[in-house]
């Protein structure tokens, strides 16, 4: 992505998950907003964006991180969020036997005493792939990657949810069903 489909990514981020009241947006429960209105809303903040452009940053982003409605009239970000005003309805699927957590090594100590949990977010992200797992781990600090007996925490009744843009999903993974690769 050029620097500034980039910056209107992590601005569309920054609204869409975390602070939509910063620019006077509201979102309903599932985090849609009328696209209409966050234009709107984004040129009274001095962030213009136009339509084609937001087209643009919808299609071409690297984790498809926002979601069009059906007839393009709303927007939401697929997961990540952390304002209170979302509670985004999933479906609990069944995922993979193991899924992987990319972290960094000074929460090793802390991940192995209290498993893995939100923090700030509504769910633990979980990868299907050890090196996405790196990736997401290597923006903390120094990479290391916990492998998830998701298989024995569908047994012990644990849901798993995929976002839109297939990003593994769960409320906490207790530490037993944690081992670091
Ligand atoms: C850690 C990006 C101490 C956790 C990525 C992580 C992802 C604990 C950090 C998405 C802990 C939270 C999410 C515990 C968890 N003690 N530390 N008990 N439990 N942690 O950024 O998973 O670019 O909120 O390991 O690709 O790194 O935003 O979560 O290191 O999909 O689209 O607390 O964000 O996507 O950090 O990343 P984050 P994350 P986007």
């Amino acid at each position: 992505m050029n620097d500034n489909l980039t910056a209107t990514s992590k601005f569309l981020s920054y609204v869409l998950r975390h602070h939509p009241e910063s620019i006077g947006l509201t979102l309903d429960t599932n985090g849609w907003v009328d696209v209409d209105i966050l234009l709107q809303q984004a040129a009274q903040h001095n962030r213009p964006i136009s339509r084609e452009f937001l087209q643009q940053v919808v299609e071409q982003n690297s984790k498809k991180r926002f979601t069009l409605s059906e007839d393009g009239s709303q927007i939401r970000a697929a997961q990540g969020h952390s304002t209170a005003q979302v509670n985004l309805s999933f479906t609990p699927v069944t995922p993979p036997e193991i899924l992987y957590h990319g972290t960094a090594s000074q929460f090793r100590d802390s991940i192995l005493a209290q498993g893995l949990r939100a923090g700030s977010r509504h769910h633990v992200h979980l990868s299907a792939d050890i090196a996405t797992a790196k990736q997401v781990g290597a923006r903390h600090g120094k990479p290391i990657v916990f492998q998830i007996n998701t298989a024995a925490m569908l047994v012990a009744g644990y849901e798993f949810y995929l976002s839109d843009n297939q990003v593994w999903l769960t409320n906490h993974v207790p530490p037993e069903y944690l081992s670091e690769m």
